[in-house]
């Protein structure tokens, strides 16, 4: 499949001054870097190149270790002391210097001083960036065959045919992630099945060291999912058992022969003991036993092991209250807090149930002290319109990252415990990545405002999401005001508008089973997966208080005040802990019944207002992506109306309360 370049076609975009700016490119300080750093100096050059070309038309001109006084300088100098991945820009007139210590911070310097010049912004004359997150990770869910768990883009672009790919493409998405700070990558499923198995243990060694080499080139680390079970599942051992001594050598072995071939190797990825897949509990062990076994072969190689926190039980039984999904993630890793090894990272997902429209924060952050920790988000938009509806997810995260946990060390923000302030902890952000071989990436073209945003956070925490937005918007659509205030606006209202015309008040699911598109509020009701509303005919939701299953009293104190009293807690997730009668009165004013009918008569209306503004930017825009996001709007509009008339008629149904304003419920 051909590809577009997405934020980075520079041909698009107004450069003021620009071929004064190119006239002359000084580098200074390449020469003396080391191999490694070369490469990915080499990449800021061939960005310099690029950009010279398609930004003004000329081939650029480059001087080695002289300063130039009109035109770009580039400066790589260790004594300049800079930590690793920063940068200092300075604009004075028509001169631009780019200044670091490593060899990633002249590359993000790079990509930030192009994208200033092509957003018209170098009028801001000094600025030092330096990366919140140590570590800025995506993962992808790609399978061997091709496909993609929860991919809403197309294929895979790393495998086909269960076979590791390697083509121009891989260059390309290595350039269009570092560009944003992405600086980790693993590039297959946590649900690691068969062939991908083999992964770790030579399959495809060949491909895989060319990918990781393609990353390197742009900073970006090579992380594999692996199969907690693989030495049993490839033959070698007849346990998974973590304490057996066969098993511990055989990842030795196997992980000092991966870093053989691929030496910059980030480390492993797992997900353990998770809706069916092996972990350390089949031999009554815990996950420190499990997670620590694997880092222990990874340490001599200064390799990572990130181990998923997403462990529940799947097999529910409805009929049963007690049990409470929701509580699952903080039950099973809080009595482990300080067990871990230094190189071990718990992935914990943003919410305790699965990256929902809305979700309070996970107990997990503000429960656990001595362990070093990791937010993952979604990009990929399982549960929020997957590509097909808009679902700006940057002011979502940013909720989350402004969280306090109140964890006994002050205020305790989500941000500084996952991105290690004032410690120097193995940590940062990750997503679940949502790009495919679609020619956008992303299927939705505004989808890719998400990939953008979250590289972009992870790199800058106190961006705005509207600033991101914006400058999403100027890079991807050109220098247009017009263009980027609509697609901002657009933007802004549709995480607010899906959360809107799909299930309410924080309770969340209500999604189609099995694929999870569209509306089906019984779809699991009676089903194992433990995500009930428990709606009949004198209310709905699922007491987690002190009356119901306690799970409130996983989170430190005053959060457990706040959403255990029904005056405090906020009204976008009280029914995600309490469960309430439709008549009762919201903070808003409303009751629960007729804030169900207003939010999704308004869920729909805000589509169509979305609509409206993609229509008024008709002529700004180019065909083809006016006509691709035209068409998605529409579907989008079908499916906020099937979400509003099927859950008003159900809830119309279960109360018997008719709509005070008369409208339409079936
Ligand atoms: O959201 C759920 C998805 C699964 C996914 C799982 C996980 C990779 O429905 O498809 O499996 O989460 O995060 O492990």
């Amino acid at each position: 499949m051909s590809y577009e370049f997405a934020w980075l076609d520079y041909r698009k975009g107004v450069a003021f001054r620009a071929a004064d700016l190119f006239k002359k490119i000084a580098l200074t300080g390449f020469d003396d870097a080391t191999a490694a750093d070369k490469d990915i100096l080499f990449s800021a050059e061939l960005e310099l190149k690029r950009a010279s070309r398609d930004i003004c038309g000329q081939e650029a001109v480059f001087v080695r270790d002289e300063a130039v006084s009109d035109g770009i300088n580039i400066v790589f100098d260790k004594s300049l002391g800079l930590p690793e991945g920063a940068y200092g820009i300075e604009i004075d007139g028509t001169r631009i210097t780019v200044k670091a210590s490593s060899a990633c911070g002249i590359l993000y310097g790079v990509f930030r001083a192009l994208a200033l010049i092509r957003t018209g912004r170098i009028s801001e004359k000094q600025i030092t960036e330096v990366p919140t997150s140590p570590i800025r990770m995506l993962d992808h869910w790609d399978n061997p065959d091709g496909s993609i768990e929860r991919g809403y883009s197309g294929k895979s672009f790393f495998f086909r045919n269960d076979h590791l790919y390697v083509d121009d493409r891989t260059r390309e998405y290595a350039r269009l992630v570092a560009s944003v700070g992405i600086n980790a990558v693993a590039i297959n499923n946590v649900n690691v099945n068969d062939i991908a198995t083999g992964l770790v243990s030579g399959y495809d060694r060949k491909e895989l060291a060319m990918i990781a080499k393609i990353f390197g080139d742009y900073g970006i680390k090579l992380f594999i999912s692996l199969n907690f079970a693989s030495p049993m599942s490839l033959g070698a051992t007849d346990t998974a058992d973590p304490l057996d001594e066969g098993v511990a050598q055989w990842w030795k072995k196997t992980t000092d022969d991966l870093y053989k071939d691929i030496p910059r190797l980030g480390g492993f990825l797992v997900k353990a003991d998770s809706e069916g897949r092996p972990g350390p509990f089949s031999y009554g062990r815990t996950h420190a036993d499990g997670a620590n076994m694997l880092a222990r072969a990874l340490a001599p190689h200064n390799g990572l092991l990130i181990w998923r926190c997403f462990v529940y039980n799947c097999q529910q039984d409805w009929r049963d209250h007690t049990m409470d999904r929701a509580r699952a993630c903080y039950d099973n890793f809080i009595g482990l807090d300080g067990q871990f090894d230094d190189n071990v990272i718990l992935q914990i997902k943003n919410g305790p149930m699965d990256f929902q429209v809305r979700e309070p924060v996970s107990p997990l952050f503000g429960g656990l002290k001595k362990t070093n920790m990791m937010v993952e988000f979604q990009i990929a938009q399982e549960y929020t319109g997957q590509q097909r509806d808009i679902c700006y997810l940057i002011p979502m995260f940013k909720q989350v990252l402004d969280f306090k946990t109140y964890n006994g060390e002050g205020e305790g923000i989500l941000c500084d415990l996952v991105t290690g302030k004032g410690l120097s902890r193995a940590c940062g952000m990750v997503a679940v990545s949502n790009t495919g071989d679609d020619p956008n990436w992303t299927g939705h073209d505004l989808a890719a405002a998400n990939l953008y945003g979250f590289g972009r956070l992870a790199f800058d925490p106190t961006l705005s999401s509207e600033e991101i937005a914006d400058e999403w918007s100027r890079l991807t659509f050109g220098y247009d005001d017009t263009v980027a205030e609509g697609v901002s606006k657009m933007l802004m209202m549709s995480w607010p508008a899906y959360e809107k015309y799909t299930s309410p008040l924080g309770i969340g699911w209500m999604i189609s089973p099995g694929h999870h598109y569209g509306p089906d509020i019984e779809g699991y009701e009676f089903s194992p997966w433990g995500t009930y509303h428990r709606s009949d005919r004198n209310g709905l939701g699922v007491e987690r208080g002190k009356t119901g299953t306690c799970m409130i009293d996983q989170y430190n104190e005053p959060i457990r005040s706040i959403y255990e009293g029904l005056d405090t807690c906020p009204d976008e997730l009280v029914l995600f802990f309490h469960r309430l009668p439709y008549d009762h009165v919201l903070k808003s004013g409303k009751t629960v019944i007729e804030h169900i009918y207003d939010s999704h008569f308004e869920g729909v209306l805000d589509v169509e207002e979305m609509i409206g503004i993609w229509e008024s930017l008709k002529d700004r825009i180019d065909e083809l992506r006016y006509k691709r996001v035209a068409d998605r709007l529409q579907g989008q509009l079908r499916n906020a109306k099937e979400w509003r008339d099927r859950i008003n008629t159900y809830y119309y149904r279960h109360s018997g309360v008719p709509d005070k304003q008369g409208r339409m419920i079936y």
